[in-house]
């Protein structure tokens, strides 16, 4: 008991050479632990004498308080050495150039898609879905497409060698089939337009074995003519963002509307350029009609009481009108330079920068 100086000034010095926290523990247990110097002088306590136990009780006790301050203060030097020498390692460099970001685009494909949507959708109608493989009743014969019409030629269908329940499955030739499902399940008043991938056997310049359509369903009590050329209107209007775009409905004939007309928008072709919007010729954009009794009846849809209007488009048709695009055949190439020069950001699609995003329904 008489050199617990010396015995500080050593355990000390250990304590203050510890060149890392795990050298501290050892000094640590060295002195404080089971059978460090310290603990061991402790042990002795017992065979002294009451007076001389007080002594060096409290002296040892001391020492023990001495020796953890001194272990606490190194163990707090150590962890601020190992946070200044992270913070140097992982130093951020805010100096340095941003690295290049590699961002998609957005296809034309679906840009048009959802800008078709969301103006619709400003006028109340929701979106609908349905599968691209279909049974034939949904293609063809509900939509007063019977097995013998020459409108099934037309639309060259490409047939899947699958049936269900005794049905010939085919991949969908328009999204029509979804506008069948939604009368079957879904009382009027409906208002949906359908948007979607069709298929049709036929390859060439102009054509594309797979396409995308949308098309559209509204029907009510007092739903009339008026309101599809009005509806239809405001559409060509909106999407070719010119007020007063000439919009005239020419009279044609579909097995599943009647009557039936193809909506053409006012353009010139002066010295081979197309003006969308002025001049004395005409292109045609979509088709459209009043839903024939015959296809309302087919869906348990009371055509004494209810009637309305239908219409379709061809997206590939609309985005190369609207951007430029020559070819029909360069949407499908997966060509990213393509891409690049005619994709879109992603914040360009309008239903992602808050316009009305209407409610997708698979019937
Ligand atoms: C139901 C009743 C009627 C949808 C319609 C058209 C006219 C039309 C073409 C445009 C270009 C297809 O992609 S395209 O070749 N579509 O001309 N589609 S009316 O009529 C329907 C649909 C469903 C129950």
């Amino acid at each position: 008991m008489d050199n617990l100086d010396a015995l500080k000034s050593e355990i000390s010095d250990q304590v203050a050479a510890a060149a890392d926290l795990d050298a501290l523990e050892q000094a640590r247990i060295a002195a404080l632990g089971k059978k460090g110097r310290i603990t061991e002088m402790m042990k002795g306590l017992g065979q002294m004498s009451p007076d001389e136990r007080k002594t060096a009780g409290q002296a040892l006790n001391a020492l023990k308080s001495d020796i953890n301050a001194a272990i606490e203060a190194r163990k707090s030097e150590l962890e601020g050495a190992d946070i200044d020498a992270r913070l140097a390692a992982e130093r951020i460099d805010v100096t340095l150039p941003a690295r290049p970001e590699s961002t998609g685009a957005v296809h034309p494909i679906s840009q048009t898609v959802e800008e078709v949507i969301s103006i619709f959708g400003e006028m109340g109608f929701s979106v609908a879905e349905g599968p691209d493989m279909e049974e034939d009743w949904y293609n063809f014969t509900a939509l007063n497409i019977p097995p013998d019409h020459p409108a099934r030629q037309e639309h060259d269908t490409f047939y899947v060698n699958a049936e269900k329940d005794g049905q010939r499955m085919v991949l969908r030739t328009h999204t029509s089939p979804v506008q069948i499902r939604t009368m079957q399940v879904q009382k009027p008043p409906i208002r949906i337009i359908v948007p979607g991938r069709t298929y049709r056997c036929d390859h060439d310049a102009t054509h594309s074995p797979m396409f995308h359509q949308v098309e559209g369903l509204l029907i009510d009590e007092t739903t009339h003519m008026g309101h599809l050329k009005g509806c239809l209107n405001d559409f060509c209007r909106a999407f070719f963002g010119l007020g007063e775009l000439p919009v005239r409905f020419r009279p044609s004939y579909f097995p599943f509307t009647e009557p039936s007309a193809e909506v053409d928008i006012g353009c010139s072709f002066e010295g081979g350029t197309l003006k969308i919007g002025d001049g004395d010729d005409w292109l045609e954009i979509l088709g459209s009609g009043m839903v024939n009794p015959l296809v309302l009846e087919n869906c348990g849809i009371d055509s004494t009481k209810y009637q309305g209007f239908a219409f379709g488009m061809g997206i590939e048709r609309l985005a190369m009108l609207k951007y430029g695009i020559p070819d029909l055949r360069t949407f499908f190439d997966s060509d990213l330079r393509w891409l690049r020069h005619y994709g879109f950001a992603s914040l360009d699609v309008p239903s992602l920068v808050g316009r009305a995003s209407p409610t997708r329904n698979s019937p």
